[in-house]
């Protein structure tokens, strides 16, 4: 079987592709049909006096999205986009869209809502087919640089009993006796598998049930989420950096079609190298002050905010030590100032805001038995957790970087929706 991905590898020899019709253009005698087959595109140049009169009427018929096998001599064309053509010699229609019920995405301008009820048919187009490749490269860079780096997969449950990130975004699940959820994170099971491996890693979906319509918020998404034994919130901030760095030089390196196809500004992703700058919350409240937000210390960032703040820098922004208040319970509290907590978040350069979240564990036991009364959560539930303090804790930090938040910046798109095959929002279950 041959691709048009390996096309290159059959300049002078006749080979069959199986495909769809991208797009057509008639001239006369001659039908040009540009091929895709999900690993590239290809025009086939059908000449009527080279091939039998079916072939010719077959190709005369074929419309768009239009399945079909093509037979063909590969021939190197400098003026072709992908560099080859094929010469037609046969052509076999699998199945002909019929010109009654037309493929309904056409090169012509669509509402959003439009092809988003179209979604199992946009993903063909090569806009959405080069952002999907692209995601793939990063869960692939994601796996390649932890693997790499000494972690260890240890997949965490999808189901569990217990609120990770505040009980407003909980997705409730009605099979078992006791109260069951879909996981919002599975940083709590990280931290029981890294005091037994060390350095592991989860990655998986992940369910919030955001009232927030926004465009950086899917109410299911995938979560890559390191954690450490050991390690504390400046390991992760030099780990965070690090990993950001790696996965956007693999996408420049492997992906540069693609980045094209996107039109995106590649010169803004080269300076995506370690160090990245670092400033503390207190800092970031005083810079957004200055460029006149109203946003008081104790408040979390708006979108707005992040917007602002990431527009300041060039490379990813670190910023650490937020309020405790506006934080998880399970957040370590500063030692040298206890209102603020040993976290960070990441924001994405270009205004992209909040990428990473994470930072260092409260290790000891009767404070974690505190903050989890504080924050109305059961004891009962969190009982095994608890344990974690009870049998040699140590200090541990970790964080989780949302896919699609990445894949959004490093496509520079508008919204999270385009970054997922089948996205998940508040208005949004089908297709
Ligand atoms: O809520 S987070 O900030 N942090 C956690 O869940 C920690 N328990 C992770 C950890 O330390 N192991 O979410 C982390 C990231 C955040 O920076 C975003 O990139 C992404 O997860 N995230 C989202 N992406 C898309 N849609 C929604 N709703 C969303 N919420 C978080």
């Amino acid at each position: 079987m041959t691709y048009i991905e390996d096309i290159g590898k059959h300049v002078g020899e006749e080979v069959t592709l199986r495909g769809w019709l991208h797009n057509k253009r008639s001239s006369g005698k001659l039908r040009f049909l540009i091929v895709r087959d999900g690993t590239g595109y290809i025009q086939a140049v059908v000449f009527k006096k080279g091939v039998s009169e079916e072939t010719f009427e077959a190709a005369t018929e074929l419309t768009h999205e239009s399945s079909f096998t093509v037979t063909g001599t590969i021939r190197a064309d400098e003026r072709a986009p992908s560099g080859y053509e094929m010469d037609v010699i046969s052509l076999e229609p699998l199945q002909v869209v019929s010109k009654e019920e037309e493929f309904p995405i056409t090169p012509k301008e669509h509402g959003i809502e439009f092809l988003m009820d179209r979604r199992h048919l946009w993903v063909r187009s090569r806009r959405q087919r080069a952002i999907l490749k692209i995601r793939h490269e990063i869960v692939k860079a994601v796996r390649d640089f932890l693997d790499d780096d000494g972690f260890t997969l240890c997949d965490t449950p999808i189901l569990t009993p217990a609120a990770c990130e505040g009980t407003t975004t909980l997705f409730e699940v009605g099979y078992f006796e006791e109260n069951a959820f879909l996981t919002q994170s599975g940083q709590l099971y990280n931290e029981a598998t890294a005091a037994a491996l060390g350095k592991v890693y989860c990655f998986g979906p992940t369910f919030r049930a955001e009232k927030s319509k926004t465009r950086r918020h899917l109410t299911e998404f995938w979560m890559v989420e390191p954690e450490v034994a050991y390690a504390t919130v400046e390991d992760m901030m030099e780990l965070s950096e690090r990993f950001i760095s790696f996965i956007v030089q693999r996408v420049l390196e492997k992906r540069q079609e693609e980045l094209e196809t996107l039109e995106r500004d590649t010169a803004q992703l080269e300076k995506i190298t370690p160090p990245f700058p670092r400033i503390s919350y207190d800092e970031a409240i005083e810079i957004l002050q200055k460029k006149g937000s109203e946003i008081q210390w104790g408040s979390d960032f708006g979108g707005g905010d992040e917007t602002l703040l990431s527009k300041e820098f060039d490379k990813p922004l670190m910023v650490h030590r937020y309020p405790s208040a506006i934080k998880a319970f399970y957040m370590e509290p500063d030692p040298e100032r206890s209102e603020v907590a040993l976290c960070l978040d990441v924001l994405a350069p270009e205004g992209y805001g909040e990428v990473i979240g994470g930072g260092q564990r409260t290790a000891n036991h009767d404070l974690l038995l505190s903050r989890l009364d504080e924050h109305g959560l059961s004891r009962e539930v969190f009982n095994w957790y608890l344990d974690l303090r009870k049998f040699g804790s140590v200090p541990h930090s970790g964080f989780g970087m949302g896919i699609e938040r990445a894949v959004a910046w490093i496509c520079k798109l508008d919204h999270v929706r385009e970054t997922i095959p089948f996205p998940r929002m508040l208005y949004r279950l089908t297709p």
